[in-house]
């Protein structure tokens, strides 16, 4: 299995920031320990996206943070990203992975146990599981219960990082259920301070327990 580190997870949001802005908070986030980093942009073309990635993978590595490119592939390889995470919606896992190769990381979207399974067999090396809570980040979703994010945690070898909602003060209804880490955007992304808000919730995920 892949050596990383996906316990305090930052998946990012560019909408109504500069780009110095935008740049600033996500090494701000870095600063104050998201272990994992995605990239995820739906209304760039595919120059702006790949330019982009290049900023933020130039800044992910000083702290050698793994950089996942959400859905696009081909943005993924145009900059040797460390992986991509692919959705329900996106490219079948097992193409992203012959197209990844084995070296790299490719997540993957699971909401049931049987989805989660298949996607295990398909060569996903972690998953996401939600929305835990309901979500003001736009994605085409809905939620999963904490006991099947349980089910899927117990049913694959594959890390499962919960996702959907989650903030400092409502974490603790994953205590106990054996995730691998906590998926933000909004809790990071639209905090006064990103550091703060990650260094907090790292501290109340290791408070319990959760990475
Ligand atoms: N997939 C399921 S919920 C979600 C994604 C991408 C968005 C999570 O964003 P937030 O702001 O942490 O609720
Ligand atoms: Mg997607």
């Amino acid at each position: 299995m892949k050596k990383f580190d996906p316990s305090l997870y930052f998946i990012t949001d560019s909408t109504n920031y500069t780009e110095e802005e935008f740049l600033y908070r996500v090494e701000q986030a870095l600063i104050g320990g998201a272990t994992f980093l995605q990239l995820r942009e739906k209304n760039k073309s595919t120059r702006e996206y790949i330019q982009l990635a290049e900023k933020v993978h130039t800044i992910a590595k000083r702290y050698n943070v793994p950089l996942i490119i959400d859905d696009r592939v081909d943005v993924a390889l145009a900059i040797d990203a460390e992986g991509v995470h692919v959705g329900a919606e996106d490219m079948p896992i097992a193409t992203a992975r012959k197209l990844m190769g084995d070296d790299k990381i490719v997540g993957a979207t699971a909401k049931t146990v049987p989805w989660a399974k298949e996607a295990y067999e398909q060569g996903a090396d972690y998953l996401g599981v939600g929305a835990i809570y309901p979500t003001t980040t736009k994605v085409k979703t809905v939620l999963t219960s904490t006991d099947t994010l349980r089910d899927i945690c117990n049913a694959v070898p594959i890390p499962a990082n919960a996702i959907g909602g989650l903030n400092k003060d409502n974490i603790d209804v994953l205590a106990g259920i054996p995730i691998a880490g906590i998926c933000v955007v909004s809790a990071i992304m639209k905090a006064d301070d990103p550091k703060t808000a990650a260094m907090e919730l790292k501290a109340r995920a290791q408070e319990l327990g959760l990475c």
